[in-house]
């Protein structure tokens, strides 16, 4: 909900605000100086035509058909800490290549990418996960340690390789326990085939809720027997908008140096401009808009839609939005202010509403002018996304009608017999082995798995439906990899078994469902989606909160054992665990949380 307060406690004075390089290291997001990005890369230009031949948005069916480009796109990365203050709070913040939010990557549709991780922190593991791909040909390369590697060990390197096999907008994240919340995390833009024309594409706007404490702390808290702590733990402090928000320091403490100020955009007077918003925080569902501005959304997740307009865009932990916005042709405002706002009637924040400045060009705009333009209207505080009824897939595809499988997840929430307060999927709290990856104990035929690890067998089946009913207060980003989901539907009680729009039902990557209303009333939330069983593998199924992540609400999906037991794991995969049992055996670990 929007609250309606222009800053000028927080963002008075944006001339005196740090330089860049004291709030986001050697990033440059949210600069004058960030980049624009073309429509595809030309590296391999094809006579008068696109990378990605005569396919198209709306006439290609992106699971079934990936153009062979023939092209690897190389990224090297190195993780490490460093002190930064991207809201005027110095702290520790984990960098990739010196910067937060980290490097982009990108590609064209049907490109590899080749990864290579230098682990460059003191006692942390790591392990990056490359959000919303399918890994449909390198299945152990989704970065997830104890289910597909072992956690990259302090001081060793590990290359991922993987097919660019969707496109559109995403990000790339660490995964191991809550550390993508410390900073390790940046774009990840896939060219495609556009349905929707535009002039400018800006990239990516990270919208994350921002923290004071390391993560580690946080998580202690999380998983700690002191109930007041547990509450305390997932307040953010702030709000950033590409790295950057001011933050009134007379609230604080002595980390507190001074005006960080705030993100800027430039938009062209009559253009249209491509934004990729990306909600890459650790708890805040955000509501994000431009003030005086409509958008239009072209591509929710990885799945393009039919244009739909809205005013106020809602997405939750990991969700995207492509979206288009025309700049007006004759302002007489040259300032209007971007806002994204944590809903914190379900996510609670002590600093929720993130600003950001949107100059109108041409010209390098004078970043000291405040601008005085109104919040759209937004009185909603429901905990929802853009919901299943408006967005609607171009490429319609009608799952099975009558899925081979179908399984029943609760989401419950407690206290063990020692007091920790654990979320739990049909009564069982997940926990991370990470000396033991599943998939490789799947391919080597392996089929009991500790309780903790929490693997759902989906056997053979070509097409498996999961009812799963929210029993908790919290809402709950639910995210599966290695596939989008068929949304089949979504409400309140139990699911009557009606399927919502079932010849093109909403597909994406990540789902919001909604906390039991009113809480503790056993008026449980629902939502129902369909899985096509075409990616041998073990596949997470999580809440991308990452507190609720830590507390263990994670399962595995095993999907097509018969020909897991086939996949050709390369041995770097092994090399993870013969580095990371050197490693755990000569240091003490940290195992606070679930790990993943
Ligand atoms: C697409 O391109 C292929 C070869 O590049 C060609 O054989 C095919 O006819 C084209 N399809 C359409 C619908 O244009
Ligand atoms: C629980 O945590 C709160 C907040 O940190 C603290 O004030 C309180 O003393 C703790 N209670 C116990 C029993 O440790
Ligand atoms: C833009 O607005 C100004 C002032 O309102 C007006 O004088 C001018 O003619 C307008 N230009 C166009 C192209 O509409
Ligand atoms: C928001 O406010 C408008 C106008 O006051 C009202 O019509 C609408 O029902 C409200 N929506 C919600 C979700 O409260
Ligand atoms: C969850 O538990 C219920 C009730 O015991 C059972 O019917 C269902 O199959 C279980 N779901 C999974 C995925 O194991
Ligand atoms: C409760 O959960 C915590 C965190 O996972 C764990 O450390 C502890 O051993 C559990 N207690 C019991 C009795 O299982
Ligand atoms: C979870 O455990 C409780 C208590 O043991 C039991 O009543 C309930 O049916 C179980 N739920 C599922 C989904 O297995
Ligand atoms: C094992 O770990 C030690 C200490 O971290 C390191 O010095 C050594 O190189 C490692 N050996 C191998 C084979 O990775
Ligand atoms: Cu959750």
């Amino acid at each position: 909900m929007h609250l309606g307060k222009v800053f000028n406690t927080v963002v008075t004075a944006l001339n005196v605000a740090l330089p860049q390089s004291q709030t986001n290291g050697a990033s440059k997001w949210g600069s004058l100086e960030a980049p624009t990005f073309p429509k595809f890369l030309r590296s391999n230009p094809l006579p008068g035509g696109y990378p990605w031949g005569n396919c198209t948005a709306s006439g290609t069916n992106q699971y079934k058909e990936v153009p062979y480009t023939g092209v690897t796109r190389h990224y090297d990365f190195t993780i490490s800490r460093k002190t930064l203050a991207p809201d005027g709070v110095t702290r520790s913040v984990i960098v990739v290549n010196g910067q937060f939010p980290g490097p982009a990557i990108e590609a064209n549709w049907g490109d590899w990418i080749e990864v290579k991780v230098h682990n460059g922190l003191d006692y942390e593991g790591t392990a990056i996960h490359w959000h919303g791909l399918l890994q449909k040909e390198t299945q152990w390369y989704d970065g997830v340690p104890s289910v597909t590697q072992c956690p990259i060990a302090p001081g060793t390197t590990f290359t991922y390789r993987f097919r660019a096999d969707l496109y559109g907008s995403s990000w790339w994240h660490a995964h191991y326990s809550g550390q993508y919340a410390g900073g390790v995390l940046g774009p990840m833009i896939i060219y495609g085939p556009n349905h929707v024309d535009y002039d400018t594409d800006l990239g990516p706007v990270f919208i994350t809720d921002w923290y004071h404490r390391d993560y580690l702390d946080i998580v202690e808290d999380v998983m700690s027997t002191n109930a007041t702590k547990v509450r305390a733990a997932g307040v953010s402090d702030n709000n950033l908008i590409n790295g950057r928000m001011s933050f009134d320091c007379t609230k604080t403490d002595k980390n507190c140096k001074k005006n960080a100020g705030v993100s800027n955009f430039v938009f062209q007077p009559g253009k249209k401009h491509r934004l990729r918003i990306i909600n890459a925080g650790a708890e805040g569902l955000q509501h994000f808009s431009i003030d005086e501005h409509e958008m239009t959304v072209i591509a929710l997740d990885f799945v393009p839609v039919e244009p739909y307009k809205t005013n106020v865009l809602k997405l939750g932990i990991a969700q995207r939005a492509d979206i288009i916005v025309e700049a007006k042709r004759n302002s007489t405002r040259k300032s209007f202010w971007m806002r994204s706002v944590i809903e914190t009637d379900c996510t609670p924040s002590n600093q929720p509403e993130a600003v950001a400045v949107v100059h109108y060009g041409p010209g390098r705009p004078s970043t000291t002018i405040m601008p005085s333009s109104q919040p759209w209207p937004d009185n909603s505080t429901a905990c929802v996304d853009e919901g299943i009824d408006v967005p609607r897939p171009l490429y319609p595809i009608a799952p099975a009608p009558v899925p081979e499988k179908t399984f029943t997840i609760d989401i419950t929430v407690g206290q063990n017999e020692t007091g920790h307060t654990l979320w739990m999927m049909n009564n069982s709290t997940f926990r991370a082995d990470f000396n033991d990856p599943l998939l490789l104990a799947a391919s080597n035929g392996r089929d009991k798995f500790d309780p903790n690890s929490n693997v759902i067998d989906a056997g053979q089946a070509k097409s498996f439906r999961v009812i799963v009913n929210n029993r908790t207060p919290a809402s709950h980003p639910m995210h599966f990899h290695g596939h989008n989901m068929y949304v089949l539907a979504q409400g309140s009680g139990e699911w009557d078994g009606v399927v919502k729009n079932a010849h093109n039902p909403l597909r994406r990557d990540t789902f919001v469902v909604p906390g039991a209303l009113p809480p503790n009333t056993g008026a449980n939330q629902y939502f129902v989606f369909q899985i096509d069983g075409d990616n041998p593998g073990t596949w997470p199924f999580h809440c991308h909160i990452a507190w609720h992540a830590s507390g263990g609400l994670f399962v595995n999906f095993l999907e097509r054992k018969n020909e897991v037991a086939n996949l050709n794991i390369p041995y770097t995969i092994k090399q993870t665990c013969d580095q990371w049992d050197n490693w755990s055996r000569n240091h003490v670990v940290p195992t606070i949380d679930s790990g993943v």
